[in-house]
């Protein structure tokens, strides 16, 4: 793999010498399930291309200064000698210019529609891989694998073994996807109820390749890098899982967070970084995600700030009136002005399925004339 990706990086300095440019584009979250995804998926496309016109590259969806941000997926490539040297990042090639020229093909990884910034990119698009409820119209031409498991490295993992190259599965391969599906089912702990049966079915056919593979472990220790923030400001915490979602000319910034907000609320200025934060994002609202695990049990709680009374309430009243699913959210009381906190009694409701409640309000009619009061 780091051969693969020295050579892929010195390419791209070259890039006029192919005819073809295949990115394999994970999410703008860059999360390690995305950057895994899209290296394994990218590696894999290598191994069958026959074409020495085209170049396969896997992009990583951040600018690379926030790449310090990514701490699982730095701290599990340094281990198979990948350091940011070795990977493309998103402004390291300009993606709408090599369309313009013609030669770009587009695999989404972790993601199945681009974000609307993307979206001239979109006849690019030959694959799609995802694990998200399916945005992408059915009458899309490409090939689109959407499927609700636990981590997309799940369906990159199914997709390399049902292929001809599956022996070249190799231990750094393996590993890489074990650790990203481990993370992401929670170690498939039942409380979670993130992992399903394929999830389980690729651990246990990764495992096989992968020498004293060991679950409890491998989980162990990437959950502790995860929750490490002792090296970051308040702006980091907040950038560092970040989904944006928009409509109707409106966005709200959704971070998740693995500290619990109640404690988060305590940092020193939270207000002023809350409100940089929003104003980086050229948002209006923030909603925050503590997510922690205690004993294998997953507890979260959220956090809707806004400096419009008036939008922070429409939030808010989407979130507590939604019944699929029922957030079960009661308010912790607290002194910070913008921002209201709420614990969730319904832990197994992840980001995943809160963000289509913000974006039905974003993009509801009744949201669209009432707007402009924000
Ligand atoms: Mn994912």
């Amino acid at each position: 793999m780091d051969t693969y990706l020295s050579q892929t990086r010195k390419s791209v300095e070259c890039i006029s010498d192919y005819e073809t440019i295949h990115a394999v584009l994970g999410n703008a979250a860059a999360d390690l399930d995305s950057v895994i995804s899209s290296l394994v998926q990218a590696f894999y496309l290598y191994q069958i291309n026959s074409s020495p016109k085209t170049l396969i590259v896997p992009v990583l969806n951040i600018p690379r200064s926030d790449y310090y941000l990514k701490t699982e997926t730095i701290h599990i490539l340094k281990q198979h000698r990948i350091t940011a040297e070795l990977l493309t990042f998103r402004d390291d090639l300009n993606l709408l210019e090599l369309h313009n020229l013609k030669k770009l093909k587009l695999t989404l990884v972790d993601q199945n529609v681009l974000p609307n910034k993307d979206l001239p990119l979109e006849e690019c698009v030959v694959r799609v891989i995802d694990h998200r409820s399916r945005e992408r119209p059915e009458s899309s031409f490409c090939n689109v694998t959407v499927e609700p498991v636990g981590s997309c490295c799940t369906l990159i993992a199914d997709e390399i073994f049902k292929g001809s190259y599956s022996n070249q599965i190799d231990v750094t391969v393996a590993t890489l996807l074990f650790t990203t599906i481990l993370l992401d089912t929670v170690n498939m702990s039942k409380d979670a109820g993130r992992g399903t049966a394929k999830d389980e079915e690729m651990l246990q056919r990764l495992e096989v390749v992968i020498p004293n593979a060991c679950r409890e472990k491998t989980f162990k220790e990437i959950q502790d890098v995860k929750y490490d923030l002792s090296n970051f400001t308040t702006l980091d915490i907040l950038q560092k899982d970040l989904k944006v979602i928009s409509g109707n000319g409106t966005s709200i910034a959704m971070c998740s967070i693995t500290m619990k907000i109640q404690d988060f609320i305590k940092r020193e200025a939270l207000e002023n970084s809350l409100n940089k934060f929003a104003e980086l994002q050229a948002t209006k609202a923030v909603v925050l995600m503590g997510v922690i695990v205690i004993n294998g049990k997953t507890l979260r709680d959220l956090g809707i700030f806004s400096l419009s009374k008036n939008f922070q309430d429409k939030i808010i009243e989407s979130l507590k009136t939604c019944d699929t699913p029922d957030l079960n959210l009661e308010v912790i009381p607290h002194d910070s002005k913008n921002l209201v906190v709420f614990s969730q009694g319904n832990n197994k409701a992840n980001r995943k399925m809160v963000l289509p409640i913000l974006k039905s309000l974003l993009t509801s009619e009744d949201f669209s004339r009432t707007k402009e009061n924000l």
